[in-house]
């Protein structure tokens, strides 16, 4: 293609060719991609999405659990035009700042309670969720440091969490396909079991003495590696690209009660529940635990532009800031201009608006009721909500719990009909999930049960008749 060209519409066909010639897409399996042409998604407006035949798609997953306020919000290519105009681009290293980044950290530090002792008074800035972990990493390793106790390097993360796609990110995460490509994880990162009741609960366990058991192998993995050599903690508040799972009540409580006894930093990763996802601006308030360190990315701008970065809590921040040296870490665009005008712009509307108020409240509530329906279809063993977050599984049997076969692809199927009839919903293995925008209207949020109940219906009938089921 010609640089003359990039202006120039494009067929489906041209783009799906200009695509597979030239661009490998993240977390793809490029020869299948090639063979099939990638879907092209031209506009979106509220809580839907247009691809380049015209089709338009009730969008549950926020882009990719970004967009919590909505697509075509001009407020925010307004805000991103007028930083672009005055000042697009200026670096924070070498002691320079500028407005918009000291005013959002001003703000963020505003939005994020204090609980116990611990406040949240500084944020240190990134582009993406990975990039804040691997910055998360840095820091935690560089406090113990300071502290005169370099021997705590190891974090201790969880089975199947995601915490990104970075060398440090993807080794905190718990994908075990992503570990396998690359040896990975890297030295000094450990891992324990989900809280996932579904697949680990005994049989005949409650589900709250599953939260309790379950954050004990964290005590027992502690113990394990030797107390005095362990930093941190990482965990999502719930896990979301591991297929929401949604840990007991009775889970937080005890790991706090851990994190404290040992001394350990505990790394609460936000990426997809922070800005009112599950009702509160941060998630720990929902789950009531005390984070050192927020990781935050995605809804900040609610994808608009990218900008990550992490809360720093006062107890970290205290060391770094009182003991001095330099933190030899930081991006080009840490503190980006227009990125933090586009956030702050992004933030003021879901104030306005009472987002986090508005799920913690009547649009949550109905939510919930309309989503715990789908627990009556004949093809789901649990469908389970948190704010406006939600996920269910698929299984052949949902009154023994028999699962599908992995090479059926029940989760392939269902999304297949979902697309196919209006809506993109995420299958995670045999789990579907969804995170739809906050500004959701009740009559949306009908609309998208009646077409998750349709994809479901159409799975059945297809696995019914090739006598998968
Ligand atoms: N932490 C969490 C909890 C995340 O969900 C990241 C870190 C990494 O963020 P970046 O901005 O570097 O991608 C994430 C990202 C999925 C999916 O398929 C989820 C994410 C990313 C890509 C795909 O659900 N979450």
């Amino acid at each position: 293609m010609n640089a003359s060209d990039a202006t120039k519409p494009l067929t489906t066909q041209e783009m799906q060719a200009l695509d597979s010639a030239h661009f490998l897409h993240p977390f793809t399996d490029f020869k299948d991609l090639a063979s099939q042409g990638a879907r092209i998604i031209v506009r979106g407006e509220g809580i839907y999405v247009w691809d380049s035949e015209g089709k338009k798609l009730l969008d549950a997953m926020s882009g990719l659990w970004c967009v919590s306020v909505g697509y075509g919000r001009e407020e925010l290519a307004e805000a991103a035009y007028q930083q672009m105009m005055k000042l697009p681009f200026y670096n924070s290293f070498f002691q320079t700042t500028n407005e918009p980044a000291v005013k959002l950290a001003a703000k963020l530090a505003s939005l994020a309670p204090r609980v116990g002792d611990r406040s949240f008074n500084h944020v240190f800035y990134s582009s993406s969720g990975s990039e804040s972990n691997d910055s998360n990493l840095r820091m935690v390793r560089r406090y113990w440091d300071l502290l005169g106790q370099p021997q705590r390097k190891v974090i201790i993360s969880r089975v199947n969490s995601y915490h990104g796609s970075t060398v440090a990110g993807a080794s905190l995460g718990g994908m075990s396909g992503m570990h396998a490509q690359g040896d990975l994880p890297i030295p000094n990162i450990e891992h324990i079991e989900q809280p996932y009741f579904f697949e680990n609960g005994l049989p005949g366990e409650s589900i709250e003495t599953f939260g309790v058991r379950a954050a004990g192998w964290l005590e027992q993995k502690i113990l394990a590696i030797g107390p005095d050599r362990v930093a941190a903690f990482i965990a999502e508040p719930l896990q979301g690209a591991g297929g929401v799972i949604v840990p007991p009540d009775t889970y937080w409580p005890e790991i706090q009660r851990i994190v404290d006894k040992y001394d350990i930093l505990l790394i609460s990763d936000e990426v997809i529940c922070a800005f009112g996802r599950l009702g509160h601006w941060f998630a720990y308030e929902k789950f009531g635990y005390k984070p050192d360190l927020i990781t935050f990315a995605k809804a900040v701008t609610s994808g608009y532009i990218p900008l990550g970065g992490v809360m720093v809590g006062n107890r970290v921040a205290d060391v770094l800031i009182e003991k001095g040296g330099e933190f030899e870490h930081g991006y080009t665009y840490s503190g980006h201009p227009v990125a933090c005008a586009v956030a702050l712009a992004n933030l003021e509307i879901m104030e306005r608006e009472q987002l986090p108020q508005r799920i913690r409240g009547e649009v949550g509530d109905y939510f919930a009721r309309r989503y715990a329906e789908l627990n009556d279809h004949p093809l789901v063993g649990e469908a389970q909500s948190c704010g406006l977050v939600a996920g269910l599984v698929l299984l052949k049997n949902s009154e023994t719990k028999e699962r599908f076969a992995s090479d059926v692809g029940v989760g392939m199927i269902c999304r297949r009909h979902c697309f196919e009839n209006g809506l993109i919903m995420r299958a995670v293995g045999e789990r579907m999930i969804i995170a739809p925008p906050l500004t959701v209207s009740i009559n949306e949020i009908d609309e998208m049960m009646g077409l998750i109940r349709v994809a479901l219906d159409l799975t059945l009938d297809e696995l019914e008749s090739k006598g998968l089921r």
